[in-house]
């Protein structure tokens, strides 16, 4: 197709703006031989999931993505065919006025936040008219037909379900980020924002019989970590032991080593959107901590969402991952919960599997884009 794509990404904060905008551009760029540039108003968050990128540049070419620091005296540019707008980020007036300019008007589209609430379906791909002539279009990512679908590159499962059948990968890796597996021991892997619910989770998981070993890469949680240690400081490669849980603290990883680390364990806390999906294609039950937002708006989402990820699920099964959701969030009791989730495992499991599956088996966000910009020129040529 050739086109060029602008896509635009302002970082509110943490890492789920750029890591979205960052995959779904090399993704573009990949596997659709779109020419791709990448406007970054952060450096310093694409530099923590992109180490290889060099700070000093302004405008790089990286894994097949021109990346271009977004400073606020935004250059004089031709504009892109097609231009994303993330997560309502405000395109630099400059800019919008050489969208104005070209003949054929771009194809403009805001990306917005994942959601699985009912009414995104209705929103998906609705325009809304601009000044000068420009059209502006919501796609909606999600997890059911009618919305733009989730993020997923070619061959991910496969290659996620081959580096799983592949005991020798997993151990090798993780000894890689310096984790030696205990034997018999579950592995969990640890990402969320300041939680109140962890000591309670920890005390709980220190005392059962099974070992655990924690693995947390470098993050907002490590302060609550270190409280219920009781330790001074985490130095990251770190490991501490309490009854029979491990603690690992581990770098902050790439993208790529993040995916091998969800692959590798037996759970995933997760949290935000992008984590929270890449922990989907891992197929192993998860724990999301989701992004607060204002007046608890934040509820309805986590709610929508568990009530299409346990529609198939056995009521059991089904009550008990709602409820550790729910306390992990603020609203329950952890250690409960947590005893009741072991008891459903098997069947927490098989669903994980049986999600990722049917998720899987729907048009990509990138492919989906694609066609949404073939459909458009075809109406607007
Ligand atoms: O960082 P986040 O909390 O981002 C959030 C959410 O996107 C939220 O919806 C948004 O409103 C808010 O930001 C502003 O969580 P998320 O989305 O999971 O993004 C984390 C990214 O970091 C993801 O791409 C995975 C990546 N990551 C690594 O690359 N290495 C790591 O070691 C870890 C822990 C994460």
């Amino acid at each position: 197709m050739g086109a060029r794509w602008d896509i635009f990404c302002s970082v509110v904060d943490n890492y789920g703006d750029i890591g979205v905008t960052w995959r779904l551009a090399r993704q573009l760029a990949a596997e659709h031989g779109l020419d791709v540039r990448l406007w970054v108003d952060e450096p310093a968050a694409f530099l923590r999931l992109c180490p290889q990128a060099d700070a000093a540049l302004t405008s790089q070419r990286v894994e097949g993505v021109e990346v271009c620091h977004w400073l606020s005296e935004f250059p004089a540019v031709e504009a892109a065919e097609v231009v994303i707008e993330a997560f309502a980020c405000t395109l630099p007036a400059s800019y919008v006025a050489a969208m104005g300019t070209r003949s054929l008007k771009p194809l403009w589209l805001n990306l917005e936040y994942l959601s699985a609430e009912d009414w995104v379906a209705g929103c998906h791909g609705l325009p809304s008219p601009q000044p000068g002539g420009l059209q502006k279009f919501f796609f909606f990512p999600g997890f059911t037909e009618g919305t733009g679908g989730l993020l997923r590159e070619a061959g991910l499962i496969k290659q996620r379900q081959a580096f799983q059948a592949d005991a020798e990968a997993r151990r090798a890796f993780l000894a890689e980020i310096g984790v030696a597996l205990l034997p018999g021991a579950r592995l969990i892997s640890l990402f969320a924002y300041e939680n109140l619910a962890l000591a309670a989770w920890l005390d709980v998981l220190a005392q059962q019989a099974t070992p655990t070993q924690l693995l947390v890469p470098h993050g907002r949680i490590e302060a609550d970590v270190q409280r219920w240690l009781g330790v001074g400081e985490l130095e990251e490669g770190g490991c501490w032991r309490r009854g029979n849980l491990q603690v690992h603290l581990l770098p902050f990883l790439s993208q790529a080593d993040y995916d091998r680390l969800l692959w590798s364990c037996d759970f995933n806390a997760i949290r935000g959107e992008d984590s929270f999906v890449r922990a989907q294609w891992a197929g192993r039950p998860l724990l999301w901590h989701i992004y607060q937002q204002k007046e608890d708006a934040h509820w309805d989402k986590l709610d929508a969402f568990l009530d299409l990820y346990c529609a198939d699920m056995p009521a059991a099964a089904a009550g008990a991952l709602t409820a550790l959701w729910h306390a992990w969030n603020g609203r329950g009791d952890m250690v409960e919960a947590w005893r009741a989730v072991q008891l459903q495992a098997a069947s927490l499991g098989w669903h994980a599997e049986n999600w990722c599956q049917e998720q899987a088996s729907r048009p990509d966000l990138a492919e989906a884009l694609v066609q949404f910009y073939r459909n458009w020129i075809s109406c607007a040529a």
